[in-house]
């Protein structure tokens, strides 16, 4: 007999309920098996006591990426060790890494949590799932594998790079679905290409996160496979890692499980929410996490809530795309700006590749400049070439308020990845 990993409230009535349960028992949990979180509440003068409505969310201190840092090896760790089967960190960019314990119930909730995002992309249990994302530390592999698993699905599990055996595999195992990065995916598409091996493929279906795509790498991967749907998963190490919500069918943002975390979207700034459908950070606290639970956790992670019904039908709440990190922006001659602006002005130029670069330096008079690396698809004759070029500088004056140097090159020239892309270079630290 099929399960159905969607037993959430047909109309949602129960949500509100469930979720004050949740939090609840999350901030009584964490204050009393947590010393972190006993002293941080403490200071707060927050007691669980406290927490009578959902309203009272608002009275909780945050949780950061430095706290999980500044308790490194086991922060928010709110369970003995015996009850931990397992760990999984992020690799941190700058300082320590964040560990994160999970306990066996923690893990069945994740198993849970991914097997309703493979039914939401409307997986059967005859799909074959190739996995192309890092296993080890991360949460990427094992979660997609959990998932799987849990759902009923066939697990290719061949991990990251070697496209290669992928192309091989996806062939002879005739894999209906690709799990990878955005980067990756596109890595492989183009594989497939320069192969011509699109029609021996049976690839129906791509789920890709851990960064964000733009709209060209979304066409690029459409019109390389035929595939007939991209789905965008989002997650982080902290709340259990990928697998908390997904793109939907009807392609019009992220649902996400709101009966296992409550998503708050708060202005980066001030940290006071935001009206519903404006722009902020997400802030994350779970109902059920028992290892290391997250009490409004800031991911960092710009979004807007979608607060209109889903054309889907599924009524779980909807978050936008991530558009960017608040950390990721940079500043440029007293502009602020976001990578993600970047990817929606050449997503809009026709004859612009996928992939791009941003380098940074400042020049001996101390002004500082911008040089745009973008890949040029089909033409490039030097008028063609002078002509785009001149069409992307006035965009990014026009829409961004900066004038870069552009360079193009030939498309597939800029590193491809099969981990997180990174696209924006600022030689400018030191100075
Ligand atoms: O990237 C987990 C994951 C693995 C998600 C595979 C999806 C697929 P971390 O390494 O902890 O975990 O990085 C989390 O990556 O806060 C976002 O900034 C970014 N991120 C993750 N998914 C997306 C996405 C995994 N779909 C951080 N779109 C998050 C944009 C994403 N950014």
């Amino acid at each position: 007999m099929s399960r159905s990993f969607m037993p959430v409230p047909a109309d949602l009535e129960d949500l509100p309920a469930l979720q004050l349960k949740g939090l609840k028992w999350t901030v009584s949990h964490a204050y009393n098996n947590s010393l972190f979180y006993r002293k941080k509440l403490d200071n707060f003068r927050v007691s669980p006591e406290m927490i009578r409505s959902l309203d009272d969310l608002r009275r909780l201190p945050f949780t950061t990426a430095q706290d999980l840092q500044e308790n490194y090896p086991f922060p928010l760790r709110a369970v003995p060790f015996e009850k931990i089967v397992r760990v999984h960190a992020s690799s941190g960019t700058t300082g320590k890494r964040k560990v994160l314990c999970y306990t066996q119930k923690d893990i069945n909730d994740w198993a849970d949590m991914f097997a309703r995002c493979f039914e939401m992309a409307q997986l059967s249990p005859s799909d074959r799932v190739q996995i192309a994302v890092g296993y080890g530390l991360w949460t990427a592999g094992v979660g997609f594998q959990l998932g799987c698993e849990r759902f009923g699905a066939m697990a290719v599990p061949v991990g990251p790079a070697n496209t290669e055996m992928h192309c091989q595999l996806l062939e002879d195992l005739q894999s209906t679905v690709f799990c990878s990065t955005a980067s990756m995916a596109l890595l492989m598409v183009e594989e497939i290409e320069r192969r011509g091996q699109r029609d021996r493929l049976s690839l129906k279906k791509f789920i890709f996160g851990a960064e964000r795509h733009s709209r060209k790498m979304r066409q690029r991967i459409q019109e390389i496979t035929g595939a007939e749907h991209l789905f965008d998963i989002p997650g982080l190490t902290e709340l259990y890692g990928p697998g908390t919500g997904l793109e939907c069918i009807a392609h019009d943002g992220v649902h996400y499980w709101a009966d296992y975390y409550i998503l708050e979207i708060v202005n980066p700034e001030t940290l006071e929410p935001v009206i519903p459908g404006e722009i902020g950070e997400m802030v994350v606290t779970s109902l059920r996490k028992e290892g290391s639970p997250l009490i409004r956790y800031r991911t960092r992670d710009l979004t807007r809530v979608i607060p209109e019904p889903c054309s889907c039908g599924n009524l779980l709440p909807r978050h936008d795309h991530i558009l960017g990190r608040s950390d990721d922006m940079f500043i440029f001659r007293a502009v602020n700006i976001y990578p993600g602006q970047i990817d929606h002005v050449l997503s809009q130029i026709p004859g612009v590749g996928s992939e791009y670069q941003v380098h940074l330096f400042r020049k001996g008079d101390g002004r500082d400049l911008m040089l745009v690396k973008v890949e040029m698809l089909g033409a490039d004759s030097p008028e063609f070439a002078k002509d785009l070029a001149e069409e992307i500088t006035s965009e990014f004056r026009r829409q961004i308020m900066v004038r870069p140097q552009v360079e193009l090159v030939g498309y597939g020239t800029l590193p491809r990845t099969e981990r997180k892309s990174r696209r924006v270079f600022d030689n400018r630290a030191g100075d």
